[in-house]
């Protein structure tokens, strides 16, 4: 396999892709990925999901495939359901879920009836649109009741409000795990909700699942939840792809939801990747790595307080924070996210708790510290972040002062490089 001459072969016969990626690559490079579920993945996950298991058809499972040729794409899949089991401490995995979306639907089909009912949280409130937002299929299909946070009370949730609700709708799935959501999650309540009415406990942790891996944040699998998902691109740093983890007696109808239910053949070249990744969250700098993050965003998270910005949640716990704009710089979520585009940050707009503002002009942004701190940036950056952030939302239509906080930003940015580039 020759990867130079790849690329050469690449720039020569298609050379607007070549240069849009060498431009995504100097973008990477020279700005900072604050959106919490965007990372830097591996060289090596860069090299398996660049290679030729992309060429292989494999419906089925290991040793169960319907297609032959499969004696080394059985040894992958195979060692990324191993790793995935040892890292989550759970019975069963799946790794073909091709990402995040397909990974909860799989779910959702492997257990329910159109118009079963599931409880969710609302998407303002940090759950995720197949969390049953009615924009999505998902929230058309199934009968979803969803529930809210406190934002008085830290974000918290109500889970006395959340056992009345229960016991009136008896949803078949309860269901917690958020995408915009900065504090932990109290698993044992649910736990005790779902109990209640004999449903099963599904946490979608996407956002936090290479926390957990890291074992800085509660695993729901110690809480004795049924079914948890993860996407492996966000804080696990691996290739776009879901893993559904569950207990045994789960794993056949999980399995035949994923395939044939579902979706066709495996992205072998992505499962690849995906053991790659699983197997560095085994080493202990995986904890270190798990730790920083945490640190980082509360060093950022204190910075913008101290400075004026309003977190939603009046904090985090995690990797997340969320920015009421609004009320912090009276800018709509959009603009905030274009100025800081201009000094090479890049966060989301973001809708916040039963927002007012449309979802293209919400009220916030949300950032996180993941990616920042795959590139080594550690307490010093953070604070030069959130100075940065500041200094630019409240000078926003300044564009002479913003190009100047830009190359500040770029200087920094050039000291930490993007693995695999
Ligand atoms: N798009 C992901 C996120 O940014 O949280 C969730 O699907």
């Amino acid at each position: 396999m020759n990867k130079d001459k790849n690329w050469r072969l690449l720039e020569k016969n298609d050379k607007q892709i070549y240069k849009a990626i060498i431009g995504e690559e100097k973008r990477q490079q020279k700005g900072i990925e604050l959106i919490p579920s965007e990372n830097y993945t591996y060289p090596e996950v860069l090299a398996a999901n660049g290679s030729i298991l992309t060429n292989k058809y494999s419906e089925g499972y290991p040793k169960k495939r319907y297609y032959g040729g499969q004696k080394y794409t059985d040894i992958v899949e195979q060692l990324a359901i191993d790793r995935a089991k040892k890292v989550f401490k759970c019975e069963h995995a799946n790794v073909q879920p091709l990402s995040g979306s397909p990974m909860n639907q799989a779910v959702y089909f492997a257990f329910l009836k159109p118009g079963d009912t599931i409880l969710g949280m609302d998407l303002s409130h940090g759950g995720h649109l197949t969390h049953g937002a009615p924009v999505s299929h998902m929230g058309q299909i199934f009968n979803f009741i969803r529930y809210k946070t406190d934002p008085e009370n830290k974000g918290k949730i109500d889970f006395k409000e959340l056992m009345k609700i229960a016991k009136k709708h008896k949803p078949k799935i309860v269901l917690c795990g958020y995408t915009s959501y900065p504090r932990d999650i109290d698993y044992a309540g649910f736990k005790k909700v779902a109990q209640a009415v004999g449903a099963i406990t599904m946490a979608d942790v996407a956002h936090i699942g290479g926390l957990i891996a890291g074992g800085v944040m509660n695993n729901p699998f110690d809480y004795s939840f049924d079914i948890v998902t993860t996407t492996t691109h966000k804080s696990l740093r691996g290739p776009r792809g879901g893993l559904i983890l569950c207990k045994e007696k789960f794993a056949q109808a999980i399995d035949k939801s994923v395939f044939p239910g579902l979706q066709g053949g495996p992205h072998m070249q992505t499962i690849a990747a995906i053991a790659i990744t699983l197997k560095k969250a085994m080493q202990p700098e995986f904890k270190k790595y798990t730790q920083q993050i945490l640190k980082n965003a509360k060093i950022l998270s204190q910075v913008l307080m101290k400075n004026g910005a309003k977190l939603i949640t009046n904090g985090t716990d995690n990797h997340m924070m969320v920015i009421d704009t609004i009320k912090s710089f009276n800018l709509d979520g959009r603009v905030a996210e274009e100025t800081l585009d201009k000094i090479s940050l890049t966060v989301n707009k973001q809708i916040i708790p039963d927002d007012s503002h449309p979802p293209l002009r919400p009220s916030g942004i949300r950032l996180g510290t993941p990616a920042a701190t795959t590139r080594g940036m550690k307490e010093k950056e953070m604070e030069m972040i959130g100075q940065w952030i500041i200094k630019a939302l409240n000078n926003y239509k300044d564009d002479k002062f913003l190009k100047k906080l830009n190359k500040e930003v770029e200087t920094m940015c050039l000291k930490f490089k993007v693995p695999g580039i």
